[in-house]
């Protein structure tokens, strides 16, 4: 349970029977070694959703029946807890048998990110408050006393620098396609610039 490399998918929010202007979002985890069933280690998602880097929320990717049965069933569940620790919501994860790969699924809105009117600023973006920051905890279980830490990483559900979760159904012999969005340098120096500007204005604001 060495982990390798952490990331999130930005999908629709029907994806995961949230509403239009929520999004799902699917954490991966992805480790240097395999496990015949991830039940044998628990994976928690520290969330931070207004930047005092303490956790607002947890997404646990945990034995489904340890949680809820209190018996080890085998199967992988991913629930998102809030910081009293109450059970906000829950899936079931993909966490193949014999794999290194472990996707957590949880809603946007369940994390407190709610869809926000566009900046002021035309092609600015959603506000920077719909940020969240993430890092990763994994424990083993079995055969216990090892410890994985994660430094963090931040992504706005709202607005990602770079698109994520495109599919489609194909039938034989059909193709498709997809077009991939990345922020430009200039969006991001612009959001930058915007944020100077603010940061300009509260102190001007302040000493007045
Ligand atoms: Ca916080």
């Amino acid at each position: 349970m060495d982990v390798r490399a952490v990331g999130v998918q930005v999908l629709p929010g029907a994806a995961l029977g949230g509403a239009d202007s929520d999004r799902s979002l699917v954490f991966l985890i992805n480790t240097w070694g395999r496990a015949t069933n991830q039940s044998v280690n628990e994976y928690d998602i520290a969330i931070d959703t207004n930047g005092d880097n303490v956790a607002d929320f947890t997404v646990v990717g945990v034995d489904l029946g340890a949680v809820l049965a209190g018996a080890f069933n085998g199967q992988f569940a991913s629930f998102t807890f809030n910081a009293k620790g109450d059970i906000v919501n829950a899936f079931f994860a993909d966490a193949p048998m014999n794999g290194s790969t472990i996707e957590l699924p949880a809603l946007a809105s369940d994390l407190g990110r709610f869809q926000k009117p566009e900046d002021p600023i035309p092609g600015n973006g959603p506000a920077k408050r719909q940020q969240l920051t993430y890092a990763v905890a994994a424990f083993s279980i079995v055969p216990g006393g090892f410890v994985d830490l994660t430094g963090s990483a931040s992504i706005n559900p709202f607005s990602p620098a770079v698109s994520s979760g495109d599919f489609a159904s194909l039938g034989p012999g059909a193709s498709s396609s997809f077009t991939l969005s990345t922020m430009t340098r200039t969006a991001r120096r612009r959001r930058t610039r915007c944020r100077l500007h603010r940061s300009a204005k509260s102190r001007s604001s302040r000493k007045s």
